[in-house]
Parts: C-alpha cells; structure tokens; sequence
C-alpha cells in the first residue's frame, strides 16, 4: 500500500529572484526527497507557491516606484521559471494572491476566530507620524533585545533568530523615514502561544527528540524554554489579506498567519485541477506532512503553524521539519542588496546545460549540519573531477564499447567470476544504502553513495579491461561488458532524485523505454536484471564536460565587480558635506596625541566593543572602540595610533572610556587606523597639530 506524503517547501518571498542558497537550503533537498518518494511508488503532494504579501514586498515597490502587485508579478514569473528550469517538480506552485488562497486563509481566520482562539486586544504600537503609519514588522529596524544585534527587524533578528514583537526592539527607527516612531493604540488579534505551551513541549520535547535534527529541535526548545507569549496575527498594513471580522477594517492578516496556510490552498489548487480530494493531504492521520524550509523559518513551521492548525482542530502536525542551516558564497554572507550572490537565472545564461551540475554541487556540500561555503572552485572541482571524471567517464566508456564491441546489442553474459559477483552483490545493496540517507535528510551523505555507486562501475572496468581482454577472451568480454551494462542501468535510475536532466538523458541512451521493465528503485535491489542481453541501447553522448579554469574565473571576476561597487557605493555615501567653519581657537582646545595600544579584549556580550588599554605618553588609560567586528584584540595590540586624549570620559557598558582612538574607513568600507607611517618612529604623548 503506498504512503501518502504532503511534502512542503517554505513559499519564497517575491521582492527579488532566487539564488542558489534557496536552492541548496530548502528546494533541491525537497525535490529529492520528493523526487525520492515517487520513484518508492508513494502518493506525493509536492507543494509550493509565492509568498506575496509582507512588508518586505511593499518596501521594494516604495523604492521602485511601483505597486507591490507589480513587484509579485514579476518575481513569481522568474522565480517559478527558475523552478522549472532547475527540475525541481513541484506539483503545483501556487501564489498568495490567487483567490483561493484568500478564501482559504480568511476562513482558516474566521474558524479561529469563531472558536474564541484569539485574544483582541487595543496595544500601544510603533507609528511613523511623518509617513502616517503603523511601523509592523520590517518597517522597523532596532536593538535585538536577546543579542544587542543593532540591526534587528520588528518581527525577527537575523543575528539570533529570535522571533520578536516590533515593541521588543530597543531604539526603534523607521525604515521607512529613518525617524524615532511614537507608540499609539491599535486593536490587533493575538494567537495566545502560551496557551498552546504545554501541547508544543510534550508534542516537540518529548515527541520528537529523537526524529528530529539537533539544530530544528534545539532552536525549539530553546523558545520553548524562554516562555511563549501571544503573538499579534493581525497588522495595520494595506497589502495583504483583509481581516474578515468586524472591527478588522484597514487591517490584514500578518503574513506569516497566512504564508503557511498557503500550503493548504496550493494543494486545493492542485487537487482541484487533478480531480483529487485535497483534504486526506492535510487532515488523515496516515499522512507525512514535512515542511523543508531554511533555519530562519524553524519557529513559525515548527511552533506558530502547529498551534494555528492545533487549534483550528481538523488538521494533522508536521511530521519532520528538516531545516537546512545557511550557505555562505565565498567566505561571505549571501546578500541580495549587496548583490553577493549567484542568481539561477544568470547562472543558467554562462551554465546553460548544466543544471544537474549545480544540483550535484549545491547538495554534495549542503549546509546540513552547519552554515557551509559554496565556492567556484568546488564547484568546478565536483564537476571536473565527480561528474565528469566518475560518473561520465563510466558511462561513456560502457557505451562506447558496447557499441563498438557489439553494435550496441547487451551481450550475452558467461560465467560469473567472484569479482562480478561481488560487484553484482555490491550494486544490490546500493538502493537502500542511498534510501536510508535520504529518509534521514542526509543528502550528501545519498549524494555520496550515489558517486561511489559510479565509482564502482569505473573500478571494475579499469580493473577488469575488457578492452585488452577482448583480445584474447571474447567470451570473457560479454561478462564484463554484461556487468558493467547493469551498473550503468542502476545508475539512471538512483541518480533520478539527484541529477533529474542526466538521468533522463541516461535512460534515453540506454533506451530504458523500450524496456518491458526498465530497471526500479526495488528490482535493483532485488538483484534482478537491469538490462537484458539482446536489449539494444543507443549511441554515446557525453552526460558531462570539463569546466575550464577560465570560466570559473569569469564568476570570480563577477563577484569581484560586485565587491568593487558595494565599495564604490559605500565610500560614495560617507563623502559628507564639510562641516561648519571652527576657528584655530577651536581647533585648539582638541588635544591630540600619539599612543600604542599595550592590551585589548573583548567587551563582554557585544559584537562592535574592544576594551583597550593605551600609553598615551601622559598616561595608561581605558578608551572603549566600537572596532571590534573589523579587528581581533590580537590584531591590535602594539599599534600605533592617533589619541584624542581630553575628550569627556563616557560610560559604554560600564566601562568608562577615557578618550577616542581616530578611525576612518577605506576604499572597502573597512575601517583602518588613522595612522599616517611616520607614527612608527614617533613617541607617545607627541601632540598632533
Ligand atoms: N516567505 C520567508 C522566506 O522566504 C517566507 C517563507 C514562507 S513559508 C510559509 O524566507
Ligand atoms: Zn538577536
């Protein structure tokens, strides 16, 4: 009997097109294990769609000078083409703004709400009085309250993850304006997560301790533990769905409240179109329901979702939530306004056929376990020296041969030698080898096996030489070649959920259609043969081709210029306007000194602060620098540096700073010591003027 398998994967933001930490974190891991489910015979709901509401929308159509319909329609058309263009397969991809996702997500709002499962409550909230509106979510930026990050959104600091209310933020600013908002009341509708605390823990702490990945579970347990308060569902926002109850005018829906019940209405679309029931997908017990998302999403899939659908009452839980951490793009964060990325859509311009090499590359080094770095180099190397050296040189090699040996005819095998029996036996115990890393979420470890399945098939060739054998063995020959045929056919099967395009392409050569039964996932490991004598397979054509050093170098440039013009930019806006004239008197009064730093150490719990200590030549004193993410208190110890000495002490976290070490910025934004070379051979206490 087949299983039936709602597989999810988080509704990407459409305010810019995909890149490939999408890809690697949540969207090719999906596709296999979907890709995966399929070819074990299962009933597979793969579902996806837009997320077109949000703050993040109406921000990018403000800098655009568009409206926010304008912006979703445009990234839903690139984003999906990307979709298509990169085999993953969804089975519908719906969008938040269709119809039937505001139907489902306002009477999903209306069954809660009837059934008294929020709180309505008039709150003081953030308010941009010169833009006139209500500052929720990204609208605000400010303090984390958890990790001091200065940086943090209204609803999430990207530092920590901590999932927040707009009110936490310490010295809030408009993102809109840039100005301090005031606080004035509003009536919103709370989810009480508090409520729903003691179900979360014993469904997740104890439940799933076990089925779960350590980073989901601990990020969990880690809100859990911290106390769940009630969580506004409703904002004072223009773009979104309408709050469907009275008093709910000029309001809409928060969009992580209707974002995941996006998944519902997509997989409606879908079974609407198919003539299916949509409701056994999210409301039969039997059903797996796996969210794939990225970490940043764990608390709304793993702890909002599942109170929402706890309380709504008819809906089953998720059964895993295997997020993925970060990818890096060499050595840095992925940035979309830095535009340190790479885009698929462009990818696909300079890579046009090599998709399936992307994939094997983004999965082999999938940041599973840990934020992980994807780097041209890698990239060409799993290429050059996996797809290109292994699995295509294999392939090609068996092909050819069987085409040159015996016109493309399977041959006939003889008698078995121990060597291909054990590689016969080999070759059977792959696909559940590759089966059980994949029902782990462990995709490079699958995608391993999967290379060292190509790896055996390339060993017994090079061991076995059938073309020195066939000189003196013909009979021996079909053995080896019969062999090898059958590695080859496992091959285009297991590598469908990897490499979808090669796989394809694979079957194609060895004609698997005209199979009466083209090699499965089971017959391989059943030891059944994959390829019969007497089948004929087609002509060779190359499933791979080297990636030369100059077409990595070409990337590398490209991220080079987006490097250069981040520079260029940042540098452009520190060129600030000179400041009013002063007198020499003026002048005067700054006391200005040559000094060395003599120590310096972390301040404790923040991420700008070094605590120094400095020879002024007058004296050692404390001085407090915000220069901390730019150097290591190793780093600086024994530099010379220029000292404003009688500058007023200030207390910065408790420590009182006695004076300011002069920093400036370079071409890279990165800032540098005001440190001209003679410094060097000058003493401390010399007076700067
Ligand atoms: N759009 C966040 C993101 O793209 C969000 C996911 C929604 S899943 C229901 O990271
Ligand atoms: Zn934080």
């Amino acid at each position: 009997m087949s299983k039936r398998y709602t597989i999810t994967a988080a509704l990407p933001y459409t305010n810019g097109p995909i890149h490939i930490g999408h890809l690697a974190g949540v969207y090719v891991p999906a596709d296999i294990y979907a890709r995966y489910q399929r070819l074990q015979g299962q009933d597979v709901a793969f579902i996806c769609g837009s997320d077109e509401h949000g703050v993040p929308i109406t921000i990018k159509a403000k800098k655009e000078g568009v409206t926010p319909q304008d912006i979703v329609d445009k990234y839903h058309a690139i984003i999906k083409q990307s979709f298509i263009d990169f085999g993953i397969s969804f089975d519908n991809y719906s969008r938040t703004s269709a119809k039937i996702h505001h139907d489902t997500a306002s009477e999903f709002f209306k069954t809660l709400y009837d059934k008294g499962e929020f709180i309505e409550e008039v709150t003081e909230q953030l308010y941009d009085e010169e833009a006139n509106q209500f500052l929720a979510d990204r609208f605000v930026v400010g303090t984390c309250p958890k990790c001091g990050n200065e940086e943090s959104y209204g609803d999430q600091c990207e530092n920590c993850g901590t999932s927040h209310n707009a009110t936490d933020l310490i010295n809030p600013k408009s993102a809109i304006t840039g100005k301090t908002p005031i606080l004035k009341e509003t009536k919103h509708w709370f989810l009480p997560l508090d409520k729903h605390e003691a179900f979360l823990k014993e469904w997740i702490l104890e439940g799933h301790k076990k089925d779960w990945k350590s980073n989901v579970y601990g990020q969990c347990k880690s809100w859990i533990d911290d106390g769940l308060r009630p969580r506004a569902v409703t904002r004072d926002l223009d773009w979104g769905i309408p709050v469907p109850v009275e008093g709910g005018e000029g309001k809409v829906l928060y969009v992580w409240f209707d974002a995941p019940i996006g998944y519902i209405s997509s997989t409606k679309e879908w079974a609407e179109r198919e003539g299916k029931d949509w409701e056994p997908y999210w409301k039969d017990e039997n059903t797996k329901l796996l969210h794939f998302i990225g970490k940043d999403n764990i608390v709304f899939h793993c702890i909002i979702f599942p109170a929402m659908l706890k309380a709504e009452g008819s809906y089953i839980l998720p059964d895993n939530v295997p997020a993925n951490e970060f990818l890096n793009l060499e050595g840095n964060k992925l940035s979309t306004s830095k535009n340190w990325a790479v885009w698929l859509h462009e990818y696909l311009q300079d890579f046009p056929d090599k998709q399936d090499v992307l994939r094997y590359a983004l999965t082999a080094n999938a940041p599973e376990t840990k934020d992980n770095d994807f780097t041209w180099k890698d990239f060409q190397a799993r290429n050059n020296n996996e797809l290109v050296a292994i699995f295509g040189n294999f392939i090609n090699r068996v092909v050819v041969l069987t085409n040159k040996y015996y016109d493309g005819v399977v041959p006939k095998p003889n008698e078995f030698s121990t060597v291909d029996e054990e590689t016969l036996a080999i070759l059977k115990a792959f696909p559940a080898v590759i089966a059980s890393s994949i029902e782990r979420y462990r995709f490079r470890e699958a995608s391993q096996e999967l290379m060292n399945l190509a790896r055996l098939g390339n060993k017994y060739l090079a061991d076995e030489e059938p073309w020195k054998v066939i000189k003196e063995d013909e009979e021996r020959t079909q053995t080896i070649m019969y062999v090898a045929l059958q590695i080859a056919s496992a091959l285009a099967t297991l590598s469908e959920p990897f490499l979808p395009f090669t796989s394809k392409k694979l079957k194609s050569i060895l004609c698997h259609a005209e199979l009466v039964e083209a090699s499965t996932w089971n017959s391989i490991s059943e030891g059944q043969e994959l390829l019969p004598a007497n089948h004929k397979i087609g002509k060779a054509e190359l499933l791979f081709s080297k990636i030369e050093d100059a077409e990595i170098q070409a990337q590398l440039d490209k991220l080079e210029a987006s490097k250069k013009a981040n520079a260029s930019a940042s540098s452009a806006q520190v060129t600030e306007p000179q400041k009013e004239m002063i007198t020499y008197e003026d002048f005067s009064k700054l006391d200005i000194r040559v000094g060395t730093i003599l120590e310096a150490e972390k301040m404790p719990k923040t991420k700008k602060l070094l605590v120094l200590k400095v020879d002024t030549g007058i004296d050692t004193r404390t001085i407090v620098s915000g220069i901390a993410e730019s150097f290591s208190p190793e780093e600086v110890i024994g530099k010379k540096v220029t000292v404003l000495v009688n500058l007023a002490p200030r207390a910065l976290r408790g420590v009182e700073s006695q004076g300011m070490i002069l920093m400036t910025e370079d071409e890279s934004g990165n800032l540098v010591f005001v440190n001209p070379d003679n410094h060097n051979k000058v003493a401390n206490g010399l007076r700067i003027s």
